[in-house]
């Protein structure tokens, strides 16, 4: 037996690379095809252990998903289970719900877990299920931090282009918009993260404020850590399109056009190529099929809804902004 098959204590003294997803049982199927684009770009002479945080998934969830595993990637799975931190998240999430409440789950705040559950790892990388790589995401997790830098992640394309988002970062987040991070990849100092004591801090903002945000995990992320921030290369969070940037390393399905729900929408011959190496693909047909007209216009509503909700905020200072 290996080294790298003992377990991930020894992880760091073997230099492995490890990558945090966060799904609920609905996700694996994207969340799969993510991580076997990982394991077909990666570098093969190098070790990497995905870890995939949940909330509890279904013996065919993990069936799927462990066949992923290569020689040189291994997987772990992680059920998140209770604190007092996920207490006051579930809690929180659990609030009275509006139209546009979008990212309500507290499978969302899950990635700032991490630091306090892996104390053996010093960085790691997280990406969003909702990802597809290009390039070998060791090259992310080789990226340097200056010693104030805690997170790498690049500034939100969409809050720059939806004049909505725009103000309402600006204004109810109270970061300038132009240094406003999106969640879905980071490269996180774990180490800093725990001496910041990041999670506790996080808690304590919500439950001291219960605050009604639009996208609530990456809204405390660019408050909490604001100016200490890496912004990263965009070829690592880049949005779908038809003619994507020759050098993109990770293309982010972010928001809309999700290629498992709609035909004809940028990328998605990425998407199914990797989809097409997991157990998932014929339920991923299956769920784009039975996406009818009736809940495409649903999902219309709801990403209205959610545009409309960040108008709303954006008009009154948040209590979260520091005087
Ligand atoms: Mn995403």
């Amino acid at each position: 037996m290996s080294i790298f098959a003992t377990g991930n204590p020894l992880d760091k003294l073997t230099k492995v690379v490890p990558v945090f997803l966060a799904i609920n049982n609905d996700y694996a199927p994207y969340a799969a095809a993510a991580i076997h684009s990982l394991t077909e770009k990666c570098d093969k002479n190098r070790y990497y252990r995905v870890i995939i945080l949940h909330d509890g998934l279904s013996l065919i969830s993990r069936i799927r998903l462990r066949s992923l595993v290569t020689k040189n990637v291994a997987l772990q799975f992680k059920k998140i289970t209770n604190s007092l931190y996920l207490k006051a998240v579930i809690k929180y999430c659990a609030r009275e719900k509006g139209a546009g409440d979008f990212f309500s789950s507290a499978v969302y705040y899950y990635r700032f877990f991490i630091p306090r559950l892996f104390p053996m790892y010093e960085k790691g990388v997280y990406i969003d299920s909702d990802t597809i790589l290009l390039g070998d995401i060791g090259e992310l997790f080789d990226t340097e931090l200056a010693e104030d830098e805690v997170v790498a992640a690049m500034v939100d394309p969409k809050v720059t282009v939806i004049p909505e988002f725009r103000d309402y970062v600006d204004r109810a987040v109270g970061v300038p918009h132009d240094e406003y991070v999106n969640s879905g990849v980071m490269l996180m100092d774990l180490k800093k993260m725990r001496k910041m004591h990041y999670l506790s801090v996080m808690v304590d903002l919500i439950e001291k404020y219960n605050a009604d945000l639009v996208a609530p995990d990456q809204d405390y992320l660019n408050i909490i850590l604001q100016g200490k921030i890496k912004f990263l290369d965009p070829c690592w969070n880049t949005e779908p399109s038809d003619n994507l940037p020759k050098n993109t390393e990770l293309v982010h399905f972010n928001l809309f056009n999700k290629p498992w729900r709609y035909t004809d929408v940028p990328c998605e011959d990425l998407f199914w190529n990797a989809a097409k190496g997991t157990g998932f693909y014929g339920d991923l047909k299956r769920q784009q099929e039975a996406f009818d007209e009736e809940k495409q216009k649903e999902d219309h509503e709801k990403v209205a809804a959610l545009i409309k909700k960040a108008g709303k905020l954006s008009q009154v200072k948040s209590p979260l902004i520091k005087k």
